[in-house]
Parts: C-alpha cells; structure tokens; sequence
C-alpha cells in the first residue's frame, strides 16, 4: 500500500533454494611435473591449453586454486578421477573438494 507493503520490507522467504555448489581446487607439491597438471586440467576439466597453464602456474606460485565449481556428484567424480590419474602415474598431486 502507499504506506509501504510489509511482504516488499521484510526478508523474502528463503524459498529459491539451490542445490549446494562444491570448489573442486588442486593443490601444488615439489614433484608433480608442470605439464603432467596441465594435462590433467584439459583432460578433465575441459580447459584450453593456455587456461590450463594459466591456472596450473596461479597453483604453482600461490599453493591452491579453484579450478571449477560442480554440484556434489559431478565434484566427487573430477576429484575421484585426478586422484586415480595421478596415483597411477606414481605423482603425489591433490586434488579436494569444499562446499562453496
Ligand atoms: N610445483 C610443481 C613443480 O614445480 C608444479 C605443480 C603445479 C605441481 C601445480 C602441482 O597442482 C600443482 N614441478
């Protein structure tokens, strides 16, 4: 009303809910070859080779980087197959998962 409506004022209920969102993020370590994690980075998760160096570099000098961001099955899976493709390579890289 012209007075102002209540429903415009108050807190909308939090009624929009989404599904949680999970950072899949690869950690950097001293031993894992440079290119080893920017094929791993195009392999699966799809980037161009100048995004993957890009981002592989940002892990290499700061010690972690986001590298997508999935619903929870799609995240489990990435993690699950870096986490397999390293370990078969005999590579300590990490990669881990976090609720946004
Ligand atoms: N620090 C590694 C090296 O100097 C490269 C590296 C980058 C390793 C990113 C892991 O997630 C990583 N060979």
């Amino acid at each position: 009303g012209p007075d102002g409506d209540a429903s415009l004022l108050t807190k909308p209920k939090t009624n929009t809910q989404r599904p949680p969102m999970y950072k899949v993020m690869i950690l950097n370590d001293d031993y894992t070859p440079m290119e080893f994690v920017v094929h791993i980075l195009e392999r699966f998760f799809g980037l161009s080779h100048a995004q993957a160096f890009e981002i592989m570099l940002t892990v290499h000098k700061k010690g972690l980087a986001v590298v997508a961001v999935y619903s929870f099955e799609v995240a489990e899976t990435k993690v699950a197959q870096v986490m397999d493709f390293a370990r078969r390579h005999q590579h300590p890289l990490q990669c881990t998962m976090e609720k946004e």
